[in-house]
């Protein structure tokens, strides 16, 4: 099956990472949030990767948080650990740093560099499945998989 442009911008930056045993899958069903991605997937909603990007207030560099959608990020200890507060930016600028649109913005593959940040819960799982370009795009992976290709810390988030 042919992908989409956006996901397959995601399997090309899989490729580019030596990473083409993973696959980008394009589904019938919405992954545009974590909950309907794990219905999607028929798994726990704390096995769906969410990939979200906050602005540091001081240094202005965006982060990576690579979080189990199970969970919230604790936003003051998060920003006690960086030193910085860190502001939630709008549609645009999540679009201009990674090149995907909200619902789709994958953990790899992006426009610039992010410093990525790890939940430490994803690595209770076999596999977690991360969006892949567009609000029906997923690919599975292992956390270890997932830690090579984006380089993150991990660090608890919740
Ligand atoms: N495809 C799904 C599962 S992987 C997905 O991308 N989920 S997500 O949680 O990683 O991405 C949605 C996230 O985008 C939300 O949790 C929220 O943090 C963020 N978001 C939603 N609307 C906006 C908005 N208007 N501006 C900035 N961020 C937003």
């Amino acid at each position: 099956m042919k992908l989409s442009p956006s996901a397959q911008k995601v399997q090309e930056a899989l490729h580019r990472r030596g990473f083409d045993h993973l696959q980008v899958q394009e589904l019938s069903a919405s992954t545009r949030t974590a909950q309907e991605a794990a219905s999607a997937v028929g798994c726990a909603v704390g096995q769906i990767v969410k990939s979200l990007i906050f602005r540091g207030a001081t240094s202005t560099k965006p982060y990576l948080l690579l979080v189990s959608g199970a969970n919230r990020v604790d936003l003051p200890r998060l920003e006690a650990y960086l030193g910085e507060q860190l502001e939630k930016p709008d549609a645009e600028y999540v679009r201009r740093v990674t090149g995907f649109a909200i619902g789709g913005v994958p953990p790899i593959g992006h426009t610039q560099p992010l410093e990525a940040l790890f939940d430490p819960d994803l690595l209770d799982y076999e596999r977690i499945y991360a969006a892949a370009g567009t609000p029906f795009a997923l690919f599975g992976l292992s956390p270890q998989e997932l830690l090579q290709l984006t380089g993150g810390r991990v660090l608890a988030l919740k």
